[in-house]
């Protein structure tokens, strides 16, 4: 069987579960990550020298890390959940690449002040101006949806909606005063319709 080595209030740990999910592919689930336990430890460390969750492994041993390029590996080798049309894969491609280096670093101020409360992290203008960077990567998104389609590479759900929802929930889950992004909000519903969307943007875990 395959193993994910993270726990689940990790947002990257989250997209391997989902992806797993519709793939209709069973997994053991190890938890790994502070506070839960330390991944900055020798064992973990040679599996994922970035001492970071999550890590996959397959059943034959092989493991691998980085989030996005997980969702893009279990789409190729299982056949399923990127598009087949070369434009459309290319848009996915962008918009999850965009998502690991664009959407997410803006946040990480806000939540470690707003939710995760940590020492350090209480400077008003720093969560302004977080907010403030992550509400503009928002408005691309919203952008981008406002074309129609129903899913970010188009007509078809991708590994890259998975990617995008997660980053979505955390944004409708951290509590702060939020622009309203009508063709976000629609998308994030119809990502909620899918079972593993339900299953991991629950509204318990931030
Ligand atoms: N780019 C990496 C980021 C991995 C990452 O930063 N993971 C965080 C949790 S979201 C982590 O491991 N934090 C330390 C910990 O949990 O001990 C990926 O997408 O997999």
């Amino acid at each position: 069987m395959v193993r994910v080595l993270g726990r689940i209030t990790s947002i990257n740990v989250r997209k391997v579960l989902w992806v797993l999910d519709e793939l209709g592919i069973f997994y053991d689930r190890e938890d790994w990550g502070l506070p839960l336990r330390d991944p900055k430890v020798p064992e973990y460390l040679a599996l994922n020298p970035n001492g970071t969750v999550p890590v996959f492994i397959e059943d034959d041993g092989f493991a691998m890390w980085e989030s996005n390029a997980i969702l893009i590996y279990l789409a190729q080798t299982r056949g399923a959940l990127l598009p087949g049309d070369r434009p459309q894969l290319a848009r996915a491609l962008q918009w999850l690449s965009w998502q690991a280096t664009e959407l997410n670093p803006p946040w990480m101020y806000a939540l470690n002040a707003l939710v995760r409360k940590r020492p350090g992290f209480d400077d008003p203008a720093k969560i302004a101006e977080s907010i403030s960077t992550w509400t503009s990567r928002m408005e691309m998104l919203e952008a981008e949806l406002a074309k129609g389609n129903a899913f970010i590479a188009g007509d078809s759900f991708s590994v890259a909606d998975i990617a995008l929802g997660l980053s979505i929930h955390r944004w409708f889950i951290v509590p702060f005063e939020r622009k309203s992004l009508p063709h976000v909000t629609a998308y994030y519903e119809r990502l909620k319709q899918r079972p593993a969307g339900t299953r991991w943007m629950p509204e318990d875990i931030v």
